[in-house]
């Protein structure tokens, strides 16, 4: 392949050096192979066009869509954050679909089809980033495009129910089978997509692995996104985290760092602390709670909802346990900085990862790469998440369940310290070998190669 590579993703760092693991992988990819990125420009502007704004960069180009209020309003919160992102977390009781959404979406995605076939020559490859662009290759083949498209699904595959919500269902699945790869990040993702294409009497299994619709045939492929471990290990060691939190020689810290989504499982991660305060029996040493909940997509109702729970029960929570020198739940509603976040996770002596339902879930992979590998902490995680496929050392706790979650809490607290190093050994070996550099060549990898000429191919 000697074309050029294109990203397309939602977000895209508007300085010349990005910081954060995806884009820094992506920017790497980028800089090694030359090509374009391409995302949506911050600034809503009046009147869409359809003309790239060129975003400063070095070795690549940057380029960036304009949108409009109403893009963001029916595109970004309306059908990508109220009706995939619900569905797609198995949260279909939480879709707010208006008649506006599906339109704007489809729209969006078509205006950057034409953006981008204009530019695109026959020999790149295009790489779609997530929910926010599923249309985008069925779109661009409108435009002749014929060149290799992969997508890469951040988010889980829908369950084959929840998919019965979507008036759109027909066209979800139309909207897969135009990209020539699709990549998600578990075993499961995969197994719950082969099964939606077959249930819906749309996909047949070819013999070379592949997914074969209607004429065309596309790779599904587990994948799972890693992060740049060496990196955050190093940061973790900046800075000393039991000063910052000032904490008193006899308190314990549990964290727990997520946006504020209903998808992480938040109020049950607080209820199931709650039961084991009330199971412990009153000792030396105090345990804390300190959860990272930064805002996230306030504009759409089900997340005022949250936040309003939250609120509530931690407030319950420490009005019962609280003593005059002691907060047992330290809440922050705002972002930290990425190397104060990593010093935390390094004193703190259990992650708390209780997603209800979630993609990956980096911060579990995150917590593990910040121990001291000489005293390390315990990863709590559900085994409902992304990550507890590849991380099985953990203690993996059903999320729905609090006294679950209080027992694994407790047990992370006695483990022994030879346990807690072979766990953790474990997991870091994994989360160092599976990392995020690993994930984009793995992706590339499949996305470069040749085509595989099948009997069938032949035929047509
Ligand atoms: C989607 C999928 C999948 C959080 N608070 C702060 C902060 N963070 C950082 C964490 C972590 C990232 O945000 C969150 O990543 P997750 O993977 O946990 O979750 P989503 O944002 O939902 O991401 C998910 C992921 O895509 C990648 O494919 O794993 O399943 O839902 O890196 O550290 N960072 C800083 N301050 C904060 O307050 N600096």
């Amino acid at each position: 392949m000697t074309g050029r590579l294109i990203v397309v993703s939602n977000r895209i760092p508007m300085g010349d050096v990005p910081s954060g693991g995806l884009v820094v992988a992506i920017h790497e990819a980028l800089s090694e192979r030359g090509g374009l990125w391409i995302g949506a420009h911050p600034d809503v502007v009046d009147e869409a066009t359809e003309e790239f704004a060129d975003l400063p960069s070095n070795g690549y180009e940057k380029k960036a869509f304009r949108i409009t209020e109403e893009d963001h309003q029916t595109h970004y919160l309306g059908y990508a954050n109220s009706v995939l992102w619900p569905l797609c977390h198995h949260r279909a009781d939480l879709l707010a679909m208006e008649p506006s959404y599906f339109p704007g979406y489809v729209a969006l995605n078509e205006r950057v089809a034409r953006m981008i076939a204009r530019i695109a020559e026959p020999e790149d490859m295009i790489w779609v980033q997530d929910y926010h662009f599923l249309p985008l290759a069925q779109a661009l083949r409108k435009e002749g495009v014929t060149g290799r498209i992969g997508l890469f699904l951040h988010i889980p595959f829908p369950h084959a129910g929840d998919l019965d919500a979507l008036s759109e269902r027909e066209l979800f699945l139309d909207w897969f089978a135009a990209f020539d790869m699709v990549g998600l990040q578990t075993q499961a993702d995969v197994a719950r997509c082969l099964e939606t294409f077959r249930s819906a009497g749309k996909g047949e299994m070819m013999l070379d692995g592949r997914l074969k619709v209607g004429k065309r045939k596309f790779d599904v492929l587990s994948l799972p996104i890693g992060i740049d471990a060496e990196r955050f290990a190093e940061m973790a060691t900046e800075h000393d985290g039991r000063s910052l939190l000032n904490l008193s020689p006899r308190e314990d810290i549990i964290i727990g760092v997520d946006r504020l989504d209903y998808s992480k499982g938040l109020p049950g991660r607080f209820r199931g602390f709650g039961r084991f305060l009330d199971m412990s029996e009153e000792g030396d040493r105090r345990v804390s709670l300190l959860q990272i909940a930064p805002p996230t997509r306030e504009d759409v109702a089900a997340y005022a909802e949250i936040r309003d729970e939250l609120e509530s029960l931690s407030g319950k929570i420490n009005g019962a346990h609280t003593e005059l020198d002691w907060t047992p739940i330290r809440y922050i509603h705002r972002p930290v900085p990425r190397d104060t976040l990593a010093a935390l996770y390094r004193v703190s002596r259990i992650g708390l990862v209780t997603p209800l339902a979630d993609g990956m879930n980096l911060v579990a992979k995150e917590y593990v790469a910040a121990q001291d590998p000489e005293d390390p902490g315990v990863l709590v995680l559900s085994r409902t998440a992304g990550a507890a496929e590849q991380m099985e050392e953990a203690l993996l706790i059903n999320p729905y369940d609090a006294d679950d979650i209080a027992r694994a809490i407790a047990r992370g607290l006695a483990m022994p310290l030879e346990e807690r190093r072979e766990r953790h050994k474990a997991l870091l070996e994994g989360v160092m070998r599976d990392n995020v550099s690993a994930w984009c060549e793995a992706c590339l990898g499949w996305l470069e190669r040749p085509r595989r000429p099948t009997h069938e191919d032949a035929q047509q």
